[in-house]
């Protein structure tokens, strides 16, 4: 068992306690801003893409699947992540099921359930090519973020797209309808070229346009309160103030941000990129008074099984971070444990330390912090 700060906690009430006309007056957004804030003095909150839907070893996605218990971090560690992710990508289309094959009715209701056992939730969205019809990751045409700008030949069908996305989360409402504070992270790895939202498809301005264009209707014409934005680029290595403000959308548009961090090649090269990003994102965000986390994490199908804790774990230790999710685990690609795996002793062990929060650990807070 491991052992909370009850200091913290009981800070957190009497806090609460005198401002409860301050508190009652926040948006959702800005609550769960609060919260995350909090949580953070005791630690970092681990978290799982797709967790509830399928593992390395089971798959939960066939068509009347029963919502899952299956998750393969309560399988490993008896306790859910978290935070959970989600993806809409297909749903502007109007698909019945994700791009990773996961019906859409699934992704509601386990986003509402993981909220109401006391989780946080987190949406990234990897939408088609509104110009080619291909995928995120088609890059054979450099002026399809262009398209999508007032003017664009797919200003229209891109308005669309963001209206079905509003209508998803305008659906994303707990039994008594009230609606779900969730960390929106669009646009992400932008400083890489392998989306159409690229470094290298788009200009600057037309990045930003792109941002802008989703935020303004989300935030402002659909008036969802209830989204923390969430900036994420790819790990860099190599980050300049001038080059990360480039494409930055601003502190009055991102209260997170992130990085996704994946080990594709050596360990070194990983550790030495990934430190040097922590360094000055984190001290980025605290200078701008934002937050920061791994929005992906992982290595891919574990070759190392000593990863968690001898690699990763120092170097979110020495660095002040919100949270990390691992990105999700089918039985192709994997990067978070399982109990058959090699790796799992070691996760088990990420998990005993005293800094690292799952679902347990958090539910405790979140009565601290509701208004309800
Ligand atoms: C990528 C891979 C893909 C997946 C996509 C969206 O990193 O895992 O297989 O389709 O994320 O979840």
């Amino acid at each position: 068992m491991k052992k909370f700060v009850f200091i913290v906690g009981a800070a957190m009430m009497m806090a609460a306690c005198g401002q409860q006309k301050a508190v009652t007056e926040k948006t959702l957004s800005e609550q769960l801003a609060d919260r995350m804030q909090n949580l953070q003095q005791r630690g970092y909150m681990i978290g799982h893409q797709d967790a509830p839907f399928y593992g390395v070893t089971w798959d939960g996605t066939y068509a009347n699947a029963e919502p899952s218990d299956s998750c393969d971090m309560l399988r490993t560690v008896g306790d859910y992540p978290a935070v959970m992710g989600f993806d809409l990508g297909g749903w502007e289309l109007g698909d019945a099921k994700n791009l990773d094959s996961v019906p859409f009715t699934r992704i509601h209701d386990e986003l509402i359930a993981h909220y109401e056992r006391g989780g946080i939730v987190t949406l990234s969205w990897h939408p088609h090519n509104p110009l080619t019809g291909g995928t995120s990751w088609d890059v054979s045409d450099s002026t399809t973020v262009k398209s999508t700008l007032p003017g664009g030949e797919q200003h229209e069908k891109f308005q669309a797209w963001m209206q079905r996305i509003g209508d998803f989360i305008a659906d994303l409402k707990t039994k008594d309808g009230q609606p779900i504070p969730i960390i929106f992270r669009p646009w992400h790895e932008n400083n890489g070229s392998w989306f159409w939202w690229g470094q290298k498809l788009c200009t600057d301005e037309e990045y930003h346009g792109l941002w802008n264009m989703l935020q303004d209707y989300l935030r402002d014409e659909r008036g969802f309160s209830n989204l923390l934005w969430s900036y994420s680029p790819n790990l860099d290595g190599k980050w300049t103030e001038e080059r990360f403000l480039a494409r930055y959308p601003g502190n009055d548009r991102v209260t997170l941000i992130g990085e996704d961090a994946y080990q594709w090649g050596s360990e070194e090269d990983f550790k030495a990129a990934l430190t040097a990003d922590l360094d000055y994102l984190c001290d980025f965000a605290e200078r701008n008074q934002r937050m920061f986390a791994i929005t992906e994490c992982g290595y891919k199908n574990m070759p190392d099984s000593t990863w968690w804790t001898r690699v990763l774990k120092p170097m979110m230790d020495s660095h002040p971070i919100n949270y990390c999710l691992l990105w999700r685990n089918y039985k192709e690609e994997y990067f978070g444990p399982s109990p058959e795996l090699p790796c799992a002793a070691d996760f088990k062990k990420l998990y005993e330390a005293e800094n690292t929060l799952f679902l347990k650990e958090i539910t405790d807070n979140k009565q601290n912090n509701s208004n309800e």
